[in-house]
């Protein structure tokens, strides 16, 4: 394989952030009788002149790390009061609906030997499901976001883990921080339905007690807002699940009369799945609480549920009950047609490939599915010893891995595999691991939100 591996091992607690050194304050440690004070003394607060810096998403990452640490989860509000998460989530809600469906990611430079010089990369992350620690250790060792350093998460960033709010905050720092370095796409565990069975509902109700039904509110908002995927330099595309199919009337739709004589598509041929384009997927609504699996706002479902086959061919995906199954005709299809040299998507864990023989397992953090004449299928899932909480002894030790994308063409991707942060801090999970299917396959349909919107959900209550 063309690629470079790395062997990383973080079985060391990793160093703090290199601007998150402890408060210069001699009185911090001297702080109650705590044996472990609070790094940041008091409840956070938004910075007084009104912008974030490198140094207060230090503190907060230290903050975060500490409560998870020595506090019990309905104590997290004492160092993150609800004002503040408030804006913070609005902060980045607002940014995240005015982006597109599908970002155009450039790295801006005019100074080519500059950029060389700088290392100018992107960094692309698959799924993370609120393994906080492991994301702390990622952000810390693949170089934090920059000017010359951009982020593309693929998302997934909450449910199964026990952190999934401090994962999705702490992104959400980073995005308001740096809104043209970072980049968060959504994932399909940001919806209502996969939130209300994998743990995130109720790890916002436990940890914001009468206060949590109002953050989970605004947290579904700003899942809302994600964009659904990039284009990194004009040649790699990224997405969660992944390619997509045509959702404009086929030449075979049927046409009929409609009642005053006009000509209405009765029937879109759903038999016959055609590759979606990059000008549909921009048209496409994303505002859904949860990608509707039917009716003709599709692209959103395919976009976040589709997965990889060996097989030719584009097909419904039925493990899933939503999405599609696509081929490598597909991958050099679409590729070919933009011009593209690598597809990187996330979505299938361990758990999931380990059910899948006809694909490779999970254990160093990513996979190349697809070989084609074009260029690659990469899958990238960035959450080691995943997941969380396991019904039995057998754990499947995965690593976990990011892509580094550097600077000029951003095509060869380098591969950085990390272990687990342990020991991880001892907590309860928020769903029924032992009960719950072990991957997102079998839908249950009926449960889901079909399409709308909080807009049209909660209209007494947006904000
Ligand atoms: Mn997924």
């Amino acid at each position: 394989m063309s690629h470079q591996g790395e062997e990383i091992s973080s079985s060391s607690t990793p160093p703090p952030p290199s601007s998150s050194s402890p408060p210069s304050d001699p009185t911090a440690a001297s702080v109650g009788s705590r044996s472990c004070p609070n790094p940041t003394e008091t409840p956070l607060a938004w910075p007084s002149d009104g912008s974030l810096t490198r140094e207060w998403i230090a503190g907060l990452t230290a903050a975060l790390d500490w409560s998870s640490r020595h506090l019990r989860p309905p104590e997290l509000p004492s160092v993150l009061p609800l004002p503040l998460l408030q804006r913070l989530v609005l902060a980045a809600s607002n940014i995240l609906h005015k982006e597109p469906n599908c970002l155009r990611i450039d790295m801006d430079g005019d100074d080519d030997a500059e950029m060389r010089r700088s290392g100018a990369a992107v960094v692309v992350v698959g799924d993370v499901h609120g393994q906080f620690h492991d994301v702390i250790f990622l952000l810390e060792h693949a170089g934090f976001p920059s000017e010359n350093r951009i982020f593309v998460f693929n998302g997934d960033y909450v449910d199964r883990g026990a952190w999934g709010l401090e994962t999705f905050l702490l992104l959400l720092a980073w995005k308001v921080f740096l809104p043209h370095r970072v980049f968060l796409l959504r994932g399909n565990h940001e919806s209502k339905y996969c939130t209300s069975v994998y743990g995130f509902e109720k790890e916002v109700m436990v940890k914001y007690g009468d206060q949590g039904p109002q953050v989970y509110r605004k947290c579904l908002r700003c899942f809302e807002g994600l964009p659904l995927a990039s284009i990194i330099a004009g040649r790699v595309y990224t997405a969660h699940g992944g390619l997509f199919r045509s959702v404009s009337p086929t030449p075979s739709s049927k046409r009929s009369k409609g009642k005053k004589g006009r000509k209405v598509i009765t029937n879109v041929d759903t038999s016959i799945l055609k590759l979606g384009s990059l000008e549909e997927l921009l048209k496409a609504r994303r505002t859904v609480l949860d990608p509707p699996w039917e009716g003709s706002n599709l692209i959103p479902g395919d976009v976040l549920w589709s997965d990889p086959s060996p097989k030719p061919g584009l097909s419904l995906n039925e493990e899933r009950g939503i999405g599609l199954l696509w081929g490598p005709d597909c991958t050099e299809e679409f590729l070919k047609k933009y011009n593209l040299k690598l597809i990187i998507r996330s979505h299938e864990g361990p758990d999931a490939r380990d059910k899948r023989h006809d694909l490779a397992g999970m254990d160093n953090g990513y996979t190349i599915d697809h070989q084609v004449e074009s260029g690659k299928l990469i899958t990238l899932f960035s959450a080691p010893d995943y997941p969380q909480f396991q019904a039995t002894e057998e754990r499947y030790n995965n690593r976990g891995a990011y892509i580094v994308l550097h600077f000029p063409d951003f095509t060869t991707p380098e591969f950085h595999s990390f272990e687990a942060v342990k020991p991880r801090p001892k907590v309860g999970a928020y769903y029924n691991f032992e009960e719950v299917i072990d991957s997102d396959e079998e839908l249950d349909l009926q449960s889901m939100d079909n399409g709308s919107s909080l807009d049209a959900v909660a209209s007494t209550t947006v904000d």
